[in-house]
């Protein structure tokens, strides 16, 4: 029997499963893509839809499974090393980076194929980015961080295709648990995306070149219109202890909360979506599928019940203990409003 459906339920839209089963069977819609934050890495189409496993669950926290699902009918596949599906309006994407020595060459092409992949099949929008990076703050054969090396090989795949695929969207870089980078996205075919910048913090495309030989390519939010009936939505991206460039509140876990959540109030208020043209405007607790990395497991206590406090009490929010991109940013919080 199927029951009607909410609004909030139309279009895309995602769950964090809790349970051990990273199966599709109990979703509540059509499923296009599922990660599993857990103490594996893989990726696989399994049920027909695109598995992707990361390694970033450890000792101080839970395994779970970011489900994503559509009211439309999916069709999934597999190209080279990329898993998709799509539903006529939106496409996920995942694919991996296997360790290896430098990783700007391999990141670009994957990259590239990731974005040769969404073109073709008429999903030029990307609106939402996950950049998993294993060593995120380990260095390079050439000395490199892995997060700069990173950085160069994504920058120049969207030096090539923004023409073709619009701005850099919304997107989260953080550190996983075992070697190689995890890349997952969302694009959309007729949706529209407004990228949304923070009045207080730089666009971290225009970082200063003492961070890295390039900038980090992402916004600090998405503001996806949905078409046919689906919400709209805020993907708000990773976003931590920064001020202007700087990292602010060096060893205080309890100060780089407070900066990382006025930085997410200011991001998504309605002052700030006003900027761009967005009647709306949202709190901390309209936040909801909200991941909060945090770099020490002994800041997990504090964390948790600062989060508990700020966020709604019906909000899924899922704990990692994972570095973070800058040695100094203790914790990193992202998530999504509609
Ligand atoms: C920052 O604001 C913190 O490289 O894709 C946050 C979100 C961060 C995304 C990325 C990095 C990225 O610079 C780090």
């Amino acid at each position: 029997m199927r029951q009607s459906l909410h609004a909030s339920d139309r279009g895309l839209r995602c769950f964090f499963d809790k349970s051990l089963s990273s199966g599709v069977g109990h979703a509540a819609g059509n499923v296009l893509g599922r990660v599993h934050y857990g103490h594996g890495s893989a990726s696989a189409l399994d049920q027909g839809t695109p598995l992707l496993s990361v390694h970033m669950a450890g000792p101080g926290t839970d395994p779970f499974t970011e489900v994503w699902v559509t009211d439309r009918p999916v069709r999934a596949g597999a190209r080279g090393d990329l898993l998709y599906a799509e539903d006529g309006e939106h496409i996920f994407c995942a694919t991996r980076v296997p360790a290896r020595d430098v990783y700007r060459d391999a990141v670009h092409e994957a990259y590239h194929e990731a974005f040769a992949l969404i073109a073709g099949l008429g999903y030029t929008r990307p609106f939402r980015m996950w950049n998993l990076v294993g060593s995120i703050t380990g260095g390079n054969a050439d000395d490199m961080e892995i997060y700069q090396d990173f950085c160069v090989g994504r920058a120049k795949a969207f030096e090539e295709w923004s023409d073709r695929i619009g701005p850099m969207p919304a997107a989260t870089g953080i550190g996983t648990l075992s070697p190689g980078i995890d890349l997952y996205f969302l694009a959309s075919r007729d949706g529209v995306p407004q990228h949304l910048e923070n009045p207080r913090q730089t666009p971290a495309y225009n970082y200063p070149d003492r961070y890295g030989p390039k900038s980090p390519s992402f916004a600090r939010a998405t503001y996806l219109r949905g078409t046919g009936g689906d919400p709209d939505t805020l993907y708000v991206s990773g976003t931590a202890s920064i001020v202007g460039d700087d990292t602010v509140r060096h060893g205080d876990i309890a100060g780089q909360c407070e900066v990382t959540l006025a930085n997410i109030e200011a991001l998504i208020g309605a002052e700030n979506l006003r900027r761009y043209g967005v009647e709306h405007g949202f709190r901390l607790t309209d936040l909801d599928h909200v991941k909060v990395y945090v770099r020490d497991a002994e800041h997990l206590p504090a964390v948790r019940a600062r989060c508990a406090e700020a966020f709604a009490g019906h909000a899924e929010v899922a704990y990692l203990n994972v570095d973070v991109c800058r040695r100094d940013l203790l914790v990193e919080i992202e998530g999504i409003c509609r």
